[in-house]
């Protein structure tokens, strides 16, 4: 089991335009200092028809079709850019929340 998550991208990777679901999610991962592994698993397009290839092993690992689709240590699955952008903010929240309790601990 890889320690850091897993992010299932299609082939536009982190180019494309700013929206681009695949780009953004990797941009709110890297300004919150997650480490992840990416694997590119298909030809996505958000006009199905234009979709290629087969995601048969995208489903296999994942249980879902979906691109964005994120993958935690713990086998959990997030799809949709929407809930990994929220899962990204969880995290860095409680990142806050423990360094703010650290500093005030060692403050008393
Ligand atoms: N609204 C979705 C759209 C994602 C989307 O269009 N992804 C493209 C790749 S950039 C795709 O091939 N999606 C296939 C799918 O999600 O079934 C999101 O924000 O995650």
């Amino acid at each position: 089991m890889s320690e850091h998550p897993t992010l299932f991208v299609c082939h536009g990777d982190d180019g494309g335009p700013p929206f681009h679901p695949c780009r953004r999610v990797q941009e709110a991962l890297r300004a919150a200092g997650i480490e992840y592994r990416k694997v590119i698993a298909a030809h996505g397009s958000p006009i199905p028809f234009l979709r290629r290839g087969s995601r048969d092993e995208l489903f296999k690992a994942t249980g879902t079709k979906k691109l964005p689709t994120l993958k935690l240590p713990d086998g959990t699955v997030i799809s949709h850019s929407r809930a990994i952008l929220a899962w990204v903010r969880d995290q860095s929240e409680r990142e806050d929340a423990l360094r703010r309790r650290e500093a005030s601990l060692l403050k008393n």
